[in-house]
C-alpha cells in the first residue's frame, strides 16, 4: 500500500474552525448522523504541563485539557468524526482501540496512514457498531506517547436506555516520573525484557490517589480503563457490592466481582457498584495497594434496582465446527546485546518473526493470511515467563478455552495470555484489512511482539 503527502490533508493554514488554545479540545455535539461535513469533535494534541508530584510541572503531552485526553462519546451505530489537530513536535496518529472499523480510520502508521506530522490534521470518520468502553491512543512511538499522556477514554452509548442512571469513567495510568515530576525512561531494555518497563506512580483520572464520589444507595456503572503502558492491575473493591457487566468492550451475564480481577493494558472492565451509606468509602486497590477511592455522598434518589444485562453487540459467532486452526506461539529471544544502530532490540517473536518498529514494510509480510467471511479458531501459546495482554485490530474475538483456568466464552479485543498459558480464541474473519496483532505491554510490542494479519 502507498501513501502520498495529498491524502493527509495539508497544514493548518486553511483551517477555519481552529479557535482553541494549544491544549484546549472543544466538543460541540452535532448530532449527526451521516459523514458528511464537519464533525463532532475537535481533538488537539499538544504539551500540557500538569501536576503530579505537588509542586512539580510535568511536561506531559495531552488531547486536549488533561491527561488522559478528552472523553470522547458517541452513541453506537452513529457515525464518529474526529478532527484530529496535531500541535506535538512529533508526528503521530491516532488508533481506536477495540473499535470495528475500516483499516483506514484504525491509525497504523504506514498500514493505515501516513503519520500526522506537526501542524498538520486528519479527519477520523467511522461508524461505531458496538456499545462499550473503549480508548484510544496513538500508534507511532507508542512507549513515549501513551507514556506521557496521549491516552484517552472513548464511550459507545448504547441506543436504548440502560437502567443505570449513574455512570463514571475511571482511567488508570501509571507515570514514569521521578519524585520532582520529571519523566524518566519510558524503556529500559533490562524491563522491556521481563514485565515491561512500570512507572512509579499510578493516577486515576490523572490524579494521585484519586477521589470519586458515588450517590450513596444508588448503583452505578463504572468504566474502569486499563489506559497504561505496561502495567496489569490485580483490581480489587474490599467490601463492595460490586458486580461485573462488562469485559473490554462486551457485555457478560452479570456477576460478582469477587476477590480480584486482573485488568491488563488496554483492557476495560465495566462495573455495577451499589454505593454504601453517604459518607463511607470504598478503596479501589491493585492488590494490596490503594489506587483511589469511591466515596458515598448524599442522594435523594430512591435506592436504584440492579439493572439487566447490557444488550448484545452485533458480532458474528464463529463457526466452531468448520473453523479452520491456527497456531500462534510468543517467545522470548532476549538477544540483548546485539542491536544495530537506531534498532530497538529485538527480545519477543511470534511464530519465529519479531516485527521491528524501524521497518516501514513489516506489514507486507502477514503472519497469517485470513480469508473473508470463514471462521478461525486461534490457538495462542505464550512459550515465555511474562503474560502478554494480546490486542487484535479490527475484528472482536471470543475467547472460548484456556488451560489455565475455567472460561465463560465473551467477546474481547484483548485477552491476557497468563505465563505459560494455552487459550484458543475464535473469530469469523469479517473485516478486510491487514491488522495488527500484538501484546499492548507497549515495550514488548516495541521489541518484537507485534504481527500483521490480513484478512481478504
Ligand atoms: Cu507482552
Amino acid at each position: 500500500m502507498s501513501f502520498t503527502r495529498r491524502q493527509i490533508l495539508g497544514g493548518l493554514a486553511g483551517l477555519a474552525v481552529v479557535g482553541l488554545g494549544a491544549g484546549g479540545a472543544s466538543r460541540y455535539w452535532l448530532g449527526r448522523t451521516g459523514p458528511g461535513e464537519g464533525h463532532d469533535y475537535e481533538l488537539i494534541a499538544a504539551p500540557l504541563d500538569v501536576e503530579l508530584v505537588p509542586g512539580f510541572k510535568t511536561p506531559a503531552w495531552a488531547f486536549g485539557a488533561s491527561a488522559p485526553g478528552t472523553e470522547l462519546r458517541v452513541r453506537q451505530g452513529d457515525w464518529l468524526r474526529v478532527r484530529f489537530i496535531n500541535q506535538l513536535p512529533v508526528e503521530t496518529t491516532i488508533h481506536w482501540h477495540g473499535i470495528r472499523l475500516p483499516l483506514e480510520m484504525d491509525g497504523v502508521p504506514y498500514v493505515s496512514q501516513l503519520p500526522v506530522k506537526p501542524g498538520e490534521y486528519f479527519d477520523y470518520k467511522f461508524r461505531v457498531p458496538d456499545a462499550g468502553s473503549y480508548w484510544y491512543h496513538p500508534h507511532v512511538s507508542s512507549s513515549e506517547e501513551l507514556g506521557r499522556g496521549l491516552v484517552g477514554p472513548l464511550i459507545v452509548e448504547e441506543r436504548e436506555p440502560t437502567g443505570f442512571a449513574h455512570e463514571r469513567v475511571v482511567s488508570l495510568k501509571s507515570w514514569h516520573v521521578d519524585e520532582q515530576g520529571a519523566f524518566t525512561d519510558f524503556s529500559v531494555t533490562r524491563e522491556a525484557a521481563r514485565e515491561g518497563t512500570a512507572g512509579r506512580l499510578s493516577t486515576i483520572n490523572g490524579v494521585p490517589q484519586g477521589v470519586i464520589e458515588l450517590p450513596a444507595g444508588q448503583v452505578t456503572r463504572v468504566r474502569i480503563l486499563n489506559l497504561d503502558n505496561t502495567v496489569t492491575y490485580r483490581l480489587n473493591l474490599p467490601g463492595a457490592e460490586a458486580m461485573i457487566y462488562a469485559l473490554d468492550g462486551n457485555p457478560v451475564k452479570p456477576r460478582p466481582l469477587g476477590k480480584d480481577y486482573w485488568l491488563g493494558p488496554g483492557m476495560r472492565m465495566c462495573l455495577a457498584i451499589r454505593a454504601p451509606a453517604a459518607g463511607e468509602e470504598l478503596s479501589l486497590r491493585n492488590g494490596p495497594v490503594r489506587l483511589g477511592t469511591f466515596r458515598s455522598v448524599a442522594s435523594h434518589d430512591t435506592p436504584g434496582d440492579w439493572p439487566p444485562e447490557l444488550p448484545a453487540n452485533p458480532v458474528a459467532e464463529p463457526d466452531l465446527a468448520n473453523a479452520e486452526k491456527l497456531n500462534f506461539n510468543f517467545e522470548w529471544v532476549g538477544s540483548m546485546s546485539v542491536t544495530a544502530e537506531g534498532k530497538p532490540p529485538s527480545l519477543w517473536q511470534i511464530n519465529g518473526k519479531a516485527w521491528d518498529i524501524t521497518d516501514k514494510t513489516c506489514a507486507d509480510r502477514p503472519i497469517a493470511k485470513l480469508e473473508k467471511g470463514k471462521s478461525y479458531i486461534f490457538e495462542l501459546k505464550n512459550m515465555t515467563q511474562y503474560q502478554h495482554p494480546i490486542h487484535l485490530h479490527g475484528m472482536s474475538f471470543k475467547v472460548i478455552a484456556s488451560n489455565r483456568k475455567d472460561v465463560i466464552p465473551y467477546f474481547t479485543d484483548t485477552y491476557l495470555l497468563g505465563r505459560n498459558e494455552r487459550a484458543r480464541i475464535a473469530l469469523v474473519a469479517d473485516n478486510p484489512g491487514v491488522w495488527m496483532f500484538h501484546c499492548h505491554v507497549i515495550d514488548h510490542m516495541e521489541t518484537g511482539l507485534m504481527a500483521a494479519i490480513e484478512v481478504s
